[in-house]
């Protein structure tokens, strides 16, 4: 029952009985809405916390008359309004952001001073954020594109932000080539498109002037940039950076994450469906899992090397186009990372979050990547035009969690209020005015630089093709085959020849059936030339790690199962196979023609998760398809239906069927193999979905 109005809502109620310019004396919506709730609420204020008395009409001089100017709190409401915009960032403006804590579970306390690092069980606060990189903040989770992976620890030692990305190299080499790189792949500047793709002429034509790149499209032309769901992507700090122990040594060190739920991704056309079938694909995976209490965990790994190690590597550690393969440094896990809250407030938290590869604590040191120099000045610059204020550190998503003061003052949006004269150091005036640490604060490693000032590249970056090379021959053939059929979609929306042509040059250094294989693909008569690389490649031993399909884990954790039924399907059949599935952690969706409820053969009824128009199987890792002879009959003339179990063969899933589910597959043409099951068999439709049907892929669609 609803309690005894508030004063507010009581002077909502007596101004919503107002006469409307229409006339009609209507009560106002803000006073049903009070009297819905049935709660207290609070006062609805201005900013000045004056209290509103009508949030539905604005001031006008009559019935029939203009709007006044005197309307302050209309004027208020909208000026705020027209500003809720900050600007959007400049790459990587679509996320999903989590809290979540690290925990360190083995010590570096032999190689570096930093607690976050050296305090083996203790939790540290962290804020992650996982972006696309070139698609606007409207644009789709799943375009084929590169993931942002950024951390903020939150230590008991100021912000650590560790700001990487799923794939462990880059595309360029110095930092002054970075603007250069998303002019090319963002929307064309005349046209204004493509939004979030860079399969168009910009974007190939400077990968084609740029050699350092082939590395990077090796791994963008994988699957990789097309995760299954952002708890499956590895992540990656990318450059080097230095460990600094008690003693003043330093020692190199890469930083992995490594999913719990193992490596996954899906594959091209599934991926453009799921595109349309839902643009926010991705956040809903992590809101409902987060949601559901299936915390998306990642394992942090360490390859730690010295100088005189990296000496001995055939390529520049520095050179941020390389990667060290695990074969040569394996990874050590020290700790992990695990999401389990979604924020109370998307603007607040995600989108004003402000990451920056300079947030290091003691103990922890740069390298001279000069990809990373760049960057640490980049982040800082641009929060200043995107969160207005030098004082974006205080917004709360970006305080530190330890105590923080200093004596820089003032600006726009400063939110502290100092007290006393002090603002300044050195001082006599203040007894507790903050002094520098000098043992414990923050210290660069005492390395020592000697050399020649100039523009200049080291020699040791001129090897572009080993390791896109090594990367290509380490992937299984299937792998090889969506590398080399990314390559032919990328390129054929390319419109200029002697771009493709360069495209195919390249390949030729990195693998010559690859070459041949796109060229074949691009419809040309002869193999373009291949560039002189600056220096022979030299061939790599293949890593194995380098697959996704040799890392996916054999699991249906964190995946998700749908059923297809309709009236008259059997509600023990689909009862056993929901159980099964959800005993090994995967999630069940109930699809039928409608939504609400279905009749199922016995009279019950079953609640419907998903209408089969607006649930594709795309968004599905497999399939059962469980229908009565009336209800296959009924579905073999809906396009949904057929597309459904058309997708799900052709996307490589396993589906399960009962008689009902195999008319259905028979009227959609559906093909029979080891991935089609029983739905009886159980045992053979869980193996068969923790794994996709590889082999069926040759059947269905030419791979270049
Ligand atoms: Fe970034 N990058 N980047 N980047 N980057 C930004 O900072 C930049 C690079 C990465 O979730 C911007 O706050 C330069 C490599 C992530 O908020 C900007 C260079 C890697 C995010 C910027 C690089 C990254 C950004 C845009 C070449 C992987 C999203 C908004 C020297 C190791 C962080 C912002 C978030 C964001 C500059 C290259 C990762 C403009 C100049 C390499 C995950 O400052």
């Amino acid at each position: 029952m609803a309690k005894k109005p508030t004063a507010r809502s009581t002077a909502n109620n007596k101004t919503a009985k107002r006469v409307r310019p229409g006339g009609a004396v209507r009560k106002g919506a803000g006073g049903e809405l009070h009297q819905r709730a049935g709660g207290e609420h609070p006062a609805l204020t201005t900013n000045q916390g004056l209290a509103v008395s009508d949030n539905q009409n604005s001031l006008r001089s009559h019935p029939a008359g203009p709007t006044l100017l005197e309307d302050f709190v209309l004027r208020e409401k909208i000026m705020h309004f027209d500003h809720e915009r900050i600007p959007e960032r400049i790459v990587h403006a679509r996320a999903t952001g989590a809290h979540g804590y690290f925990e360190l579970t083995s010590s570096l306390k032999k190689y570096t001073t930093a607690r976050v690092l050296a305090a083996v069980g203790e939790r540290t606060p962290v804020f992650t954020r996982i972006s696309t990189v070139a698609g606007g903040a409207g644009s789709v989770d799943t375009p084929r594109d590169v993931r942002g992976f950024a951390v903020k620890f939150y230590t008991q030692e100021g912000n650590w932000d560790l700001v990487g990305n799923n794939v462990p190299v880059f595309f360029i080499q110095d930092a002054i080539k970075f603007p250069d790189l998303i002019h090319a792949v963002k929307m064309e500047p005349d046209r204004g498109f493509p939004q979030a793709a860079s399969a168009h002429d910009t974007f190939w034509d400077f990968i084609s002037l740029t050699p350092e790149s082939m590395h990077m499209v090796m791994w963008i032309m994988s699957d990789r940039t097309l995760p299954r769901s952002l708890r499956m992507i590895e992540g990656f700090g990318v450059h080097s950076f230095r460990l600094i122990n008690a003693a003043g040594e330093s020692t190199f060190v890469k930083f992995h994450w490594r999913p719990k739920l193992g490596l996954q991704a899906t594959i091209w056309d599934e991926t453009v469906k799921i595109s349309g079938a839902d643009p926010d694909y991705h956040r809903r995976d992590m809101f409902e899992a987060i949601s559901a209490g299936n915390y998306p965990e990642w394992d942090l790994a360490v390859q730690l090397f010295t100088q005189k190690q990296a000496e001995s590597f055939p390529f520049d550690h520095l050179d941020p186009t390389k990667l060290i393969p695990e074969e040569l440094v394996p990874l050590k896990v020290i700790g992990r990372m695990v999401l389990d809250r979604w924020p109370d407030n998307f603007f607040a938290e995600t989108e004003q979050v402000a990451y920056c590869p300079a947030n290091i604590v003691p103990g922890i040191d740069f390298s001279n990547d000069p990809l990373l120099q760049g960057r640490l000045f980049s982040y800082l610059d641009t929060q200043l035009s995107r969160l207005g204020s030098v004082n974006f550190h205080q917004i709360p998503i970006n305080a530190p969690k330890c105590p923080f003061g200093n004596h820089q003052r003032d600006g726009h949006m400063q939110m502290a209020q100092p007290v006393g004269r002090v603002a300044y150091e050195p001082n006599s005036l203040s007894g507790d005015s903050p002094r520098e640490t000098p043992t414990a604060g923050f210290r660069s490693a005492a390395v020592t630089e000697a050399g020649e000032k100039g523009r200049l590249r080291a020699e040791s970056f001129a090897d572009h093709y080993s390791q896109a090379q090594q990367f290509y021959m380490s992937q299984t053939a299937y792998e090889q085959a969506h590398i080399a059929s990314a390559l032919v979609f990328e390129l054929s929306k390319v419109e200029h020849v002697h771009i493709r042509e360069a495209m195919v040059g390249h390949l030729r250094n990195i693998d010559a059936d690859l070459a041949r294989r796109v060229s074949t693909g691009l419809g040309m008569d002869k193999l373009p030339a291949a560039p002189p690389p600056a220096v022979p490649p030299r061939r790599m031993a293949p890593s194995p790690a380098l697959q996704i399909i040799g890392k996916m884990k054999n699991t249906l954790a964190g995946r998700a199962v749908g059923i297809l039924i309709a009236d008259g399907s059997d509600g023990a059949a689909i009862k056993k196979i929901a159980k099964a599935v959800t005993d090994e952690g995967a999630t069940v969706k109930i699809i039928a023609p409608k939504v609400g409820k279905v009749k199922l053969a016995g009279g019950s009824m079953l609640a419907v998760d998903g209408q089969l128009a607006g649930t594709p199987s795309v968004l599905f890792d497999a399939v059962a398809v469980l229908l009565s002879d009336q209800g296959a009959k009924s579905l073999a003339t809906e396009s949904a239906a057929i597309d459904f179990v058309r997708d799900a063969f052709g996307h490589l899933k396993a589906i399960a069927v009962d008689k009902g589910g195999q008319a259905l597959l028979d009227a959609a043409n559906v093909g029979r193999d080891a991935g089609v099951v029983i739905a009886s068999d159980r045992t053979a439709f869980i193996a068969a979905a923790k794994t996709r049907q590889w082999d069926r892929e040759k059947t269905l669609r030419t791979l270049a």
